[in-house]
C-alpha cells in the first residue's frame, strides 16, 4: 500500500464551530452527555465491508473506488487492507470496528482453507487493537454471498448447507471472543425465500429456531459474555426473509424460548424497507427488551432498496437518539456504521469526510436528545395521557383481577360515555421543532 493511504496525517479533533481542516465541530468523545462521555454514549463503530471491500460498483457498472488492496483476493491484499483500515480507525479515533468473516481474509478452497485464513488476519488485528486502542463490537460471519448459501444458511432444504453455515457461524464466534468483541451478530441475508412453490416455511423456520438455539449453547459453552443479537431486514436480497422486522423476530425468539438470550440490531435503512420509521423499530424493541445496537444508516424515501447512506439528516437522528437514550441506551451495542459513500466519492478522503460528517450528525441527534429527555416535557405529556392505567382500577384490569363480565357490569353502572382526549399532535410537533 501507498502508506498512508489518506492525505488527513493527523487523527481528527473535535474543534467547536467551522474550520477549515476536517474537524468534529459537534463530535466531543469527552464531553458529558446524559451521564456519560459522548464517546461512551455513541460507541461509533466502521464497518469493514462497505469501507474497504466494497468497490462502487451498481447493477449497471463496475467498479469505481479502485483501492489497491482490491485488485486481487489475497491474503497479501488482506493485510494492505487491514493497514488501510486501521489508519482510518486512527484518524478517526472510533473506539470501535466490526467485520464479517469475508471482509477481511479470502475464501480458500475448503472450510479448513478459508478458516485459516481468517485466523491469520485475526492475529494481525490483535496486534494492531492493541496499538491503535481500537476494539470489536462485533464480528458476524457473510452467509450469503457464495454460491452454497443461494438457498439460505440456517434455512436451506439441505442439512449439509445447514452445517457449513454452522461451521463458519462457530470459527466467527470464537475469533470474536479472542478478540474481545462485545457483540456477535446474525444477519440472515438469505434466510427467507423466493417462491412459496418451492419452500416448506414451516421446516425453514424450525432450521432457524435450532440453529439459533445452537449459537447460544456454543456462546455460553466457549464462555463469550457478549450479546448475540439478530439484525432484521425485510427483503433484498431474497423476496421475502424471516427477520422482517422487530415484530418477526420478537415472536420468533418467543417460539423458540430465546427472548431472554438474544437482542437485536437495528438498522435504519432496514427499517423503513420493512415500512416502519427507525424510530419505531428502535421504541418497540426498547419496549419489548431487545435493543441491542444499531446499524446507523440512512435509507433513500424514493428507492426500494438497501442504499445504505451515511446517516445525515439531525432531525431523525435526534428521534432515533431520544428514543435509544430515553430507554436507556444501548448497552454493549453501538452506533455501527453500515454505511457506504456514494461510487462516485472516490477519493480515500471522501470515507473520513463521510464518518466524520454523520459522527457530527449522530452528536447533534444525541445533545438534542439530552435536552429533550432532561425537559421532560413530552414525557411528562406522554405519562399524562396514560395516567388512567396508574389508578387503582387501572391497574387491577391489567393485573388480571377483572373480567368482561365485571366491566361490563360497571360501565353499564356508571352510565356515562368515556370523554375523549385531544392527542395533541401538533402541540408535540411544535415541542419538537423547539428542541431542534
Ligand atoms: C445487509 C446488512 C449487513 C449486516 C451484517 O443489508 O445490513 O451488512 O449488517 O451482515
Ligand atoms: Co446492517
Amino acid at each position: 500500500m501507498n502508506a498512508p493511504y489518506f492525505t488527513q496525517k493527523q487523527p481528527i479533533k473535535y474543534k467547536k464551530g467551522k474550520s477549515k481542516g476536517l474537524t468534529y465541530r459537534y463530535y466531543d468523545p469527552d464531553r458529558m452527555v446524559l451521564g456519560k462521555r459522548m464517546e461512551d454514549q455513541l460507541r461509533f463503530a466502521v464497518c469493514y465491508w462497505h469501507s474497504f471491500c466494497w468497490t462502487g460498483t451498481d447493477p449497471f457498472g463496475g467498479d469505481t473506488f479502485m483501492r489497491p488492496w482490491q485488485a486481487a483476493d489475497t491474503m497479501e491484499n488482506a493485510r494492505m487492507k487491514a493497514d488501510a483500515a486501521f489508519e482510518m480507525f486512527e484518524l478517526l479515533g472510533v473506539p470501535f470496528f466490526s467485520f464479517h468473516d469475508r471482509d477481511i481474509a479470502p475464501e480458500g478452497a475448503t472450510l479448513a482453507e478459508s478458516n485459516k485464513n481468517v485466523r491469520a488476519i485475526g492475529e494481525v488485528f490483535a496486534r494492531k487493537m492493541e496499538k491503535a486502542k481500537v476494539r470489536l463490537l462485533w464480528g458476524t460471519a457473510n452467509l450469503f454471498s457464495n454460491r452454497r448459501f443461494m438457498a439460505g444458511a440456517a434455512t436451506n432444504p439441505d442439512p449439509e448447507v445447514f452445517a457449513y453455515a454452522a461451521a463458519q457461524v462457530k470459527n466467527v464466534l470464537e475469533l470474536t471472543h479472542e478478540l474481545g468483541g462485545e457483540n456477535y451478530v446474525l444477519w440472515g441475508g438469505r434466510e427467507g425465500y423466493e417462491t412459496l412453490l418451492n419452500t416448506d416455511i414451516k421446516r425453514e423456520l424450525d432450521q432457524l429456531g435450532r440453529f439459533l438455539t445452537m449459537v447460544v449453547e456454543h456462546k455460553n459453552k466457549i464462555g463469550f459474555k457478549g450479546t448475540i443479537l439478530i439484525e432484521p431486514k425485510p427483503k433484498e436480497p431474497t423476496k421475502h426473509q424471516y427477520d422482517y422486522d422487530v415484530a418477526s423476530i420478537f415472536g420468533m425468539l418467543k417460539a423458540f424460548n430465546l427472548e431472554d438470550q438474544v437482542k437485536i440490531n437495528i438498522e435504519q435503512n432496514h427499517a423503513i424497507l420493512a415500512g416502519h420509521t427507525f424510530e419505531h423499530e428502535l421504541a418497540l424493541a426498547a419496549g419489548l427488551g431487545i435493543l441491542g445496537s444499531i446499524d446507523i444508516n440512512r435509507g433513500d424515501y424514493l428507492l426500494g432498496w438497501d442504499t445504505d447512506q451515511f446517516a445525515m439528516n439531525i432531525p431523525e437522528m435526534a428521534l432515533a437518539c431520544y428514543t435509544i437514550f430515553k430507554a436507556g441506551g444501548l448497552g454493549t451495542g453501538g452506533f455501527n456504521f453500515d454505511a457506504k459513500v456514494r461510487r462516485q466519492s472516490i477519493e480515500p478522503d471522501d470515507l473520513l469526510i463521510a464518518h466524520a460528517a454523520s459522527m457530527d450528525a449522530c452528536a447533534r441527534g444525541l445533545l438534542i436528545a439530552e435536552k429533550m429527555i432532561d425537559d421532560g416535557a413530552l414525557a411528562d405529556f406522554v405519562a399524562e395521557r396514560y395516567s388512567g392505567w396508574d389508578t387503582r382500577e387501572g391497574k387491577a384490569i391489567l393485573a388480571g383481577k377483572r373480567s368482561l363480565d365485571d366491566l361490563s357490569a360497571s360501565v353499564l353502572k356508571k352510565g356515562v360515555e368515556p370523554q375523549p382526549k385531544s392527542g395533541k399532535q401538533e402541540y408535540l410537533e411544535r415541542l419538537l421543532n423547539d428542541y431542534l
